[in-house]
């Protein structure tokens, strides 16, 4: 546990979400940091069990047998413990605000149509709402305040450059569950809308250096990589996801929501030289949670 987080002082109130498909649970709950004065604030806790490491005669420490008929066994076991070997990986967000209480909560899932008309009146404006404080964050990690000794690649153009480091939902160990991201240095790309053929060399810097990255620090090949943008993302900075190909059935890798990069380049490939681009013609459809602050928008927006 990190000096800044210490679990002892996070208090139980609820479970958001859990997901036994992914052995994950998050809870909502409040904490307060020990000899503090403050009160005590909201906090979110997301705890994922680990992948198993390849198989070693030390894995197992003990069995015990729940069923067995002719050839078949099935049984309980439990993990030797092993500092290099955690159980689980915590992710926490503190001081959690009401918009991560209703990212992290279980919701239904509808599916819009977002056409050009309804981007410009409704999205575009919702997002240029946004406090500049949702994407704290990426200015910490740019300015080298955050994570500055995670970073993988800096690329050394201020006016179009990127950097890529480890996603925080990787456990920086487990290579089939590889994730990092890439980071504009810029702000003026805020969503896959804002795209046009003007950012081809720059997306093809990230796809190039991303897969360099990769293949040289973790040996695995191009094809090995899944390269991707959400629309809608969480934070409107432009983001690139680069996740092990074989790491399926993520949350957010849900058709609508994931756009893989090579399409994006391809398509703005195909865009005549002037004129609006693609990805502002275009009616973009995928599924929004009835948590989002644009569910009840778009749903007016599609019925009005
Ligand atoms: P997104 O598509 O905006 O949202 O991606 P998502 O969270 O719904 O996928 C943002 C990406 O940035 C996600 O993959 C996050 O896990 C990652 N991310 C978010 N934060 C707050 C951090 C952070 O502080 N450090 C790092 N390294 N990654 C982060």
């Amino acid at each position: 546990m990190t000096a800044a987080f210490d679990l002892k002082g996070f208090k139980y109130e609820r479970v958001l979400n859990e997901d036994p498909v992914a052995h994950s649970v998050v809870i909502l709950g409040t904490y307060k940091p020990e000899a503090s004065e403050d009160e005590a604030r909201p906090a979110i806790v997301r705890i994922e069990k680990t992948a198993l490491p390849s198989f070693s005669e030390d894995l197992i420490s003990h069995a015990s047998l729940i069923g067995d008929t002719d050839i078949y066994k099935w049984m309980f076991g439990w993990l030797k413990t092993s500092e290099d070997r955690p159980d689980v990986k915590i992710n926490v967000v503190y001081p959690a605000t009401e918009v991560h209480v209703r990212k992290y909560s279980k919701q239904n899932i509808c599916i819009v149509h977002e056409t050009p008309a309804m981007y410009e009146k409704v999205v575009k404006p919702y997002i240029d709402a946004f406090p500049a404080s949702r994407t704290q964050w990426v200015d910490e990690i740019l300015s080298g305040r955050a994570e500055a000794e995670k970073i993988l690649f800096r690329s050394p153009s201020d006016v179009d450059g990127f950097l890529i480091l480890p996603d925080m939902k990787w456990d920086l160990t487990t290579i089939p569950s590889l994730y990092l991201v890439a980071l504009t240095l810029f702000k003026d790309i805020r969503s896959l809308r804002d795209l046009n053929r003007g950012h081809v060399p720059l997306l093809q810097t990230i796809r190039r250096e991303a897969r360099r990255v990769v293949g040289e620090r973790w040996g695995l090949h191009p094809n090995q990589l899944r390269l991707f943008v959400h629309y809608h993302p969480s934070y409107y900075h432009f983001h690139v996801h680069i996740v092990n190909a074989n790491h399926t059935g993520l949350a957010g890798m849900t058709v609508g929501q994931s756009h893989l990069l090579d399409d994006i380049i391809s398509m703005l490939e195909l865009d005549p030289e002037t004129g609006p681009s693609i990805f502002q013609r275009l009616t973009l459809t995928y599924g929004l949670g009835e948590q989002h602050g644009l569910f009840e928008l778009m749903n007016a927006a599609e019925s009005g």
